[in-house]
């Protein structure tokens, strides 16, 4: 707390419009020490607002009234950045949040306009927060979709920071035990060799090669990926219309119409989606642009999460209808497609109203994978219901952990624990090396592998200090005993 006070004397107090123009209702929000000399020039005597109760009062540039408005006090160390913060909710008008804001900065010495995510910074700066949170904070201002919602609430609340100083902490202590070989020499082999001490390096790095697995902290972040994939002239735009219910691609019956990828971000049961409709894979073109246009699709497909492929019911070959084996549904013409490494989550059978009498397969084997598939007029009112119904569990399976787990959500957090698990298996291979005992001593250099993994995997909450954790694993830790 006296640290916080000490921060709180010496910075400048920012201020600056905590919501958007236009609603009915502006808060202006302002952190730093001079909170009651601002309350003060804009006509109000701050001995008269209590701290968290809002007071109503009007605000006053000498004899003439700005506005009539709620006064909030929060004082330091119990308010979001730490520092003294007062909000101002005013009436909705740029006119009345301007002129208080700049008669703020005109009058009062040390008062500026906030930049951007300042009163954020300042929150983790005093410790209110951890860097994890105050991204999920962002991202839950950002968020567009229940499912970014939650993702961001969770973080926010500090389940990933969490999860990440749990995988520090454990990774501390074994950086104890390696360093008390060094200052114990004699048995710093049986250290080293302790068996507990590689198991315990194993599993750590087992837990994070499992969270770089788990994606769906990032898709949910920034979407879920789906690519539309087929023959030209299948169906591919009109779906993306039908699922948007906008004009949005051209749609037209001469094979080739869509070169360019053309994305859609949309929200589909809670889920953000970004959804791509792409050229018609053909193998046979001499149109350069197209072939351009494949090539992409081709490259969008391989980045996605889900795959759907349009297939004109139609072209199905005779033998797949009815009394179809599995051996002759593995012949479907996904694989003239091009895309060895990708499979289909869903087939659309397109242009079923071009073929009501037949009675299509419920699934499609592609190698040892059965692929469901759906029936379908895209050009009707109803397909838009029917695929939403069919995409859900989709996305449901490509979200499965969100909700379970704080899940890695940013490239910034992932790199982190790559690099850590860079440094895990540099320490796992120098302590194999000295259990074969033909190197002498080898604790230094294993702490300090260890110690830069702790180092990276501080970063992404913000916290290093490895000395502090040091002297609490120590304080308990008996060695040479
Ligand atoms: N009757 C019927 N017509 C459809 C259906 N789906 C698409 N069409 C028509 O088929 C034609 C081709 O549709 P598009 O959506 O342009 O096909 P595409 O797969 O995007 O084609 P390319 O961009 O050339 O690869 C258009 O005239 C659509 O109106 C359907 O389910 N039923
Ligand atoms: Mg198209």
């Amino acid at each position: 707390m006296n640290q916080i006070r000490t921060l709180y004397q010496q910075g400048d107090t920012i201020i600056a419009p905590a919501s958007l123009v236009g609603g009915g209702v502006a808060v202006i929000r302002a952190s730093g020490p001079a909170c009651n000399a601002i309350v003060q020039a804009l006509g109000v005597n701050p001995h008269t607002l209590t701290s968290r109760m809002a007071t109503l009062k009007t605000l006053r540039d000498n004899e003439d009234a700005i506005d009539h408005v709620l006064l909030l006090t929060f004082p330091s160390p119990h308010s979001f950045t730490g520092e003294d913060v007062l909000e101002i909710h005013t009436h909705g008008s740029p006119a009345v949040v301007e002129k208080i804001i700049d008669l703020a900065i005109k009058t009062v010495p040390q008062v500026r306009l906030a930049e951007a995510g300042e009163f954020s910074r300042r929150a983790v700066s005093n410790g209110k927060m951890d860097l994890t949170q105050a991204e999920g904070l962002a991202d839950l201002i950002a968020a567009n979709t229940e499912a970014q919602r939650k993702q961001a609430l969770t973080q926010m609340e500090g389940a990933l920071g969490e999860r990440f100083e749990n995988w520090r902490k454990n990774l501390i202590h074994l950086l104890a035990q390696v360093e008390a070989g060094i200052d114990f020499p004699d048995e710093e082999l049986e250290i080293l060799a302790d068996p507990a001490l590689t198991k315990a390096l194993l599993g750590l790095i087992e837990d994070l090669n499992l969270a770089l697995a788990e994606r769906a902290g990032e898709r949910i972040r920034t979407g879920i990926r789906l690519a539309i994939v087929g023959e030209p002239n299948a169906g591919k735009s009109t779906l993306l219309n039908a699922l948007a219910q906008a004009d949005i691609a051209i749609t037209s019956p001469i094979a080739g119409t869509t070169r360019d990828i053309v994305t859609k971000q949309l929200n589909i049961g809670g889920y953000p989606v970004e959804i791509a409709d792409t050229a018609g894979l053909r193998d046979e073109t001499s149109d350069v642009i197209e072939a351009e246009g494949i090539k992409r699709a081709r490259k969008q497909a391989a980045q996605a999460d889900i795959i759907i492929w349009v297939h004109p019911l139609h072209k199905a070959p005779p033998r797949l209808l009815p009394g179809a084996t599995a051996k002759t549904l593995s012949h479907y013409p996904w694989l003239t497609l091009g895309l060895p490494a990708s499979y289909p989550s869903l087939v659309l059978l397109s242009k079923a109203d071009q073929n009501p009498t037949s009675n299509p397969p419920k699934y499609i084997e592609i190698e040892d994978k059965k692929v469901p598939t759906l029936p379908i007029d895209l050009t009707d009112s109803t397909a838009h219901p029917r695929l939403l119904a069919a995409l859900i569990p989709l996305l449901q399976n490509v979200a499965e952990n969100s909700q379970k787990s704080a899940l890695l959500t940013r490239a910034r957090h992932r790199k982190a624990v790559e690099e850590t698990l860079a440094a895990l298996a540099r320490a796992h291979v120098l302590i194999t090396k000295s259990q074969s005992n033909t190197m002498g001593s080898m604790s230094e250099l294993v702490a300090e592998e260890l110690r830069q993994a702790a180092e990276n995997l501080g970063q992404v909450t913000g916290r290093t200090d490895t000395e502090s954790v040091l002297d609490e694993v120590f304080s308990t830790f008996c060695i040479g005993k």
